[in-house]
């Protein structure tokens, strides 16, 4: 799925600012047709942002339903003939969207784009009304799942996930215009061979009849370096652009190609659009992970989308802040845990060298431990009234979506499908299979695995044989062996040399321990800034005996917010940063480990 751009053919106008909003606990909304009129005693409520903390107002933060956003916009004259497309880059977790009096789409999971054409409502010149709905529920199937229960003081939501549930329009909505006939998708897969780069594209035409095909438009793709030379040209819907003296995209040295794709009618051009293309190979050899044949070793994050105030709301001064800090500690890599991050963050990464596990929005799935808390487990994780079928169709509705809006992207590395899933059942390897399956079919090109919790140890996970890399989230040192780092280490590395076993290779995508910024020790205890980094320097003398290890992402970047609970004060505490970027002692020790490797 293309994002919105600017080109020769194409325009777009961000709806970003401040929209009319109104929350409808009652859920009276839909019925009285809310999008019909102006929405009735509105506030106002920026987008994009989660809705949660901008108010002062507990209702606001913990409101569960619907939430209604309305805006205005004035479509451009100069769009006359042109088809007009809306596009929300988000709506957590779902949305019906009206344009006047007419519903264009609906949408369900809350970290992917939707679009409507709605060329038949938008009149250039003419002003046009855009209300969403945006409800925020969590069910047994929705990704992520929740439960809401009724209590005697009213619904409340639970969930098994251990980040506050933020909602609303967390990503900029956009407008935008292309030709009728228009360029739909475009797909590359590059590869190398010694200074010879190749970028194998496909493009993909919709428009008015289906006389858009090759008969009778033309399609050019011409590749350009980053100074715009023509590096290579190719016509037709597919083909093979040969780069020769190429210039890889690798860790650290992101060098971006431009892909110009032109569909002209005859002399005319009709459609143009531009897409960065970074030119590199993945591959996983034994127990390496190979990018563009040399052994890769992780080192960096499990990020959150997480700010005060805005909440889960993009923000470009922290996209270039996190990704200083992550320069600044020797980080090369993060996981989009646990959900797609905005697109703004990928093409950053790009732009940028740094790799990217890209995660889906299935956290949770897992009714046996919430927020690193093993215990009472008040309902089965897989089962016909629980996950189930259901829950699965829309997972890979969620894996399609994924694959489609960041398949472009050289960052990408590899596809998470959930985090910390039950994966010892039978239950949980059926549900499982056919979505590895799907990834695999959708996306040969990457490795595809997902992330193993503590409760799933060596030999008894069964799921892990889909996977081709082990990723591992343990706490050894915190939530077991707490405050025992001998004990931890000896058993940390009993466990790890049980998956090494298994021959291939393992990445630490957690390992962490809750800190207060300030709080100091001589004899460490847990919650110290002490502890934090002898913590991470005993994980880091087991991750060195064992070969198998490629990779290590401490748990977390930064703090952030979470639902309420007695084993948390004021969010999660394992940021390396405080919530607003400050470093804790750990994010030296790290520095001075990670800017060795890298
Ligand atoms: C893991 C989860 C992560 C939690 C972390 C923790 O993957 O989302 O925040 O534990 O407990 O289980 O800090």
């Amino acid at each position: 799925m293309l994002r919105p751009r600017d080109t020769a053919t194409r325009e777009r106008r961000n709806l970003s600012g401040l929209w009319a909003f109104r929350l409808d606990p009652a859920g009276v909304g839909r019925e009285a047709g809310w999008w019909q009129g102006r929405l009735p005693e509105a506030r106002e409520m920026p987008v994009p942002a989660s809705y949660n903390d901008v108010l002062v107002d507990a209702g606001v933060r913990d409101h569960i339903g619907d939430a209604w956003y309305q805006t205005t916009v004035r479509v451009p004259r100069g769009w006359a003939g042109q088809r007009v497309v809306l596009r929300f880059d988000s709506a957590t977790h779902r949305a019906v969207v009206w344009v006047d009096d007419v519903e264009v789409a609906s949408h369900e999971g809350g970290y992917t784009p939707f679009e409507a054409d709605i060329t038949a409502y938008a009149r250039p010149g003419r002003e046009i009304r855009v209300t969403a709905v945006v409800n925020n529920e969590l069910t047994w199937q929705s990704v992520p799942p929740g439960v809401v229960e009724d209590t005697p003081s009213g619904r409340r939501q639970n969930y098994f996930h251990d980040f506050f549930n933020y909602a609303g329009l967390h990503r900029p909505v956009w407008l935008y215009c292309t030709s009728p006939d228009h360029i739909d998708d475009i797909t590359v897969v590059t590869g190398l061979d010694g200074a010879v780069g190749t970028v194998d594209y496909r493009v993909e035409v919709a428009g008015a009849g289906e006389a858009a095909g090759d008969a009778v438009r033309q399609i050019r793709a011409v590749l350009e370096d980053a100074e715009g030379a023509e590096v290579a040209r190719s016509t037709g819907a597919s083909g093979v652009l040969t780069v020769e003296g190429v210039r890889p995209w690798q860790p650290g040295a992101g060098y971006l190609y431009t892909l110009r794709v032109e569909l002209a009618d005859g002399g005319e051009l009709v459609d143009d659009y531009t897409l960065a293309v970074g030119i590199r190979t993945v591959e996983i050899d034994g127990t390496n992970f190979l990018i563009n044949g040399e052994p890769f070793y992780f080192t960096g994050f499990g990020k959150h989308e997480d700010l005060p105030i805005r909440g889960k709301g993009h923000d470009d001064v922290f996209l270039v802040h996190d990704f200083a800090l992550m320069e600044w500690i020797g980080a090369n890599s993060f996981r989009t845990s646990h959900y797609p991050y905005a697109e703004e963050v990928l093409d950053h990464a790009d732009r940028h060298g740094i790799v990217v596990i890209d995660e889906t929005a299935a956290v949770g799935q897992n009714t046996g431990v919430g927020g690193g808390i093993v215990g009472s487990r008040p309902y089965p994780t897989f089962s016909p009234e629980t996950i189930n079928d259901a829950s699965r169709d829309v997972h890979a509705q969620a894996i399609r979506e994924l694959v489609a809006r960041d398949k472009n992207h050289p960052c990408v590395v590899l596809w998470s499908v959930a985090n910390e899933p039950e994966s010892t059942t039978e239950a949980s390897r059926d549900y499982f299979e056919p979505l590895f399956a799907l990834t695999r079919e959708l996306d040969p090109t990457r490795p595809v695995g997902f992330v193993n919790m503590l409760l799933a140890r060596p030999g008894m996970d069964l799921v892990m044989q889909f996977s081709d890399v082990i990723m591992l989230n343990r706490y050894y040192g915190w939530y077991l062996n707490t405050g025992d780092l001998a004990g931890a280490e000896t058993a940390w590395q009993a466990e790890l040399e049980g998956w090494a076993a298994e021959g291939k290779p393992i990445i630490i995508t957690e390992y962490g321990a809750d800190t207060i910024t300030g709080l100091h020790q001589v004899t460490p205890q847990p919650w110290s800034e002490e502890y934090q980094a002898e913590y991470l320097e005993m994980n880091h003398r087991v991750f060195d005996r064992i070969d198998a290890v490629i990779g290590e992402h401490v748990w977390n970047f930064a703090d952030f917010a979470t639902k309420s609970a007695i084993f948390r004060v004021d969010g999660n505490k394992k940021g390396v940063f405080t919530r607003d970027r400050h470093p804790k002692s750990a994010a030296h020790t790290l520095r001075r480990r990670w800017r060795g490797k890298n």
